[in-house]
């Protein structure tokens, strides 16, 4: 069995009030493109098709005569597409009956009743598990399991089963991630590995950013995130933080040909205390999986061929390129304003990227920065986005080491936030931040305990 497997369009998405929809557009010509070269027995989209739950006219439109070109283009191929937390899972599943004439199925919502709905049979082929984003209390207990062992009992052939989700994973990598629109993902950690089940040979996951593999121990079972095929924010900048050097896949005009690692910048979106490890460790401290395997060359499509139920499913990546690339200015870290204005004046005037401007500053960005920016960004065909301020690190000393997950456990909120605030700013936090941290904290545990 053959599939193409991708996730989080996030269709109708703005980057900093500019409309995406040029891009957009490009990114599904592409992948087209890619369909009908590979020819896959099934197209997997798991979830965040769109930005919104609502999404506009205009979004809708550009998916379902994508849809209608899909099915054209491998007439025999079967379509799956399973909503994220940015998506309605009714909104997914509202033209269901209409769709499956023309073998493409979405599904939305947990089906508690028949779970063989979420069964999709592809003949001598292979099984594909369809499961849409869901917080933890709308899946039944066991429920993966379930729907695995209903496969296996039809699966007398030995083909391969393919699961689909969109969630978190335990010790997944969320560099780049835009947390500020994604923070109702299943908690810090995320979901153990465990819970899906051992039913399946891949699960084609959706909801992190950043592609990535986990092999499970002791198995030949992948677990991979395709990752968005263009980026949704200046952070997913896939290639740089893999240090990638034959970067030939890169969608970032922004890195070098002798593209090597670059040093993380501070910005103003949270990553998580958690950093990942060689190995991710289970609560009872066995892995469950070994670090990636793959490398990643930008964002991409990924193809997997699966010959059959326990074999070692082959990965590889179709690159999609973005015609308007997210770029951060300057390259090689941020400068202090004076500079940082000179590099963007000399920035070519005919590129249509995106700019972000990093600026080192030891108190305040000049006031003049803005205005300054924006007569310089009417010369030019790119999209000024924003100006980020990094304070320069004075003498503190970070609190930079890497927490054991039993020692974050224990941590209380405050503490968790009095440590990030110290790594950010290298200052102790307010009072005021304080007062207004815990009163929120007592808040939520109130309305927990309510509910
Ligand atoms: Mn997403």
């Amino acid at each position: 069995m053959k599939i193409l497997h991708t996730s989080d369009w996030h269709l109708g998405h703005t980057l900093y009030g500019y409309d995406r929809q040029e891009e957009q557009q490009d990114m599904l010509q592409q992948i087209l493109e890619i369909t009908r070269k590979e020819r896959p027995d099934a197209f997997l989209l798991s979830g965040d098709v769109y930005d919104i739950p609502q999404p506009s006219a205009t979004s809708q439109k550009m998916f379902s005569e994508f849809m209608a070109k899909l099915h054209k283009a491998v007439p025999g191929m079967r379509i799956i597409v399973t909503a994220g937390n940015h998506d309605s899972g009714m909104r997914t599943e509202a033209f269901q009956s209409l769709l499956s004439m023309v073998d493409i199925h979405t599904i939305g919502t947990i089906d508690k009743e028949h779970p063989e709905n979420h069964i999709i049979e592809l003949a001598g082929k292979g099984f594909i598990i369809a499961l849409p984003y869901a917080s933890d209390r709308n899946i039944p207990d066991g429920f993966h399991e379930t729907l695995c062992s209903m496969v296996a009992e039809k699966n007398t052939e030995g083909l391969p089963v393919v699961m689909m989700g969109h969630t978190t994973v335990k010790s997944a990598d969320f560099s780049g991630h835009d947390q500020k629109f994604d923070n109702i993902i299943g908690g810090i950690e995320g979901v153990d590995i465990s819970t899906f089940g051992d039913g399946f040979d891949y699960l084609a996951l959706g909801h992190i950013h950043r592609p990535q593999t986990f092999h499970v121990k002791d198995s030949n079972r992948l677990i991979r995130y395709s990752g968005t095929p263009i980026a949704t924010s200046f952070d997913e900048d896939v290639s740089h933080r893999t240090g990638v050097q034959d970067n030939t896949g890169c969608t970032d005009a922004t890195v070098p040909k002798d593209a090597k690692e670059t040093k993380e910048i501070k910005d103003p979106t949270p990553t998580p205390p958690l950093e990942r490890e060689g190995s991710g460790l289970s609560e009872h401290g066995h892995s469950l999986w070994e670090g990636s395997g793959l490398s990643e060359h930008g964002h991409s499509v990924s193809i997997v061929e699966i010959h059959s139920r326990g074999e070692k499913p082959i990965v590889r990546t179709e690159i999609v390129k973005n015609i308007h690339p997210l770029i951060t200015l300057p390259e090689d870290g941020p400068l202090p304003w004076n500079e940082v204005r000179e590099v963007f004046d000399g920035y070519p005037s005919n590129i249509q990227s995106y700019i972000r401007l990093n600026v080192a500053i030891e108190d305040t960005l000049p006031s003049s920065a803005y205005a300054e920016v924006q007569e310089i960004a009417k010369k030019k065909a790119c999209r000024f986005c924003l100006i980020n301020a990094v304070r320069q690190e004075k003498s503190h000393t970070a609190t930079h080491r890497t927490m054991e997950l039993s020692e974050f456990q224990q941590q209380q909120p405050i503490d968790i936030l009095k440590r990030y605030y110290h790594d950010k700013n290298g200052g102790d936090l307010p009072q005021d931040l304080e007062e207004m941290f815990l009163e929120a904290v007592k808040e939520l545990e109130e309305q927990i305990r309510e509910s």
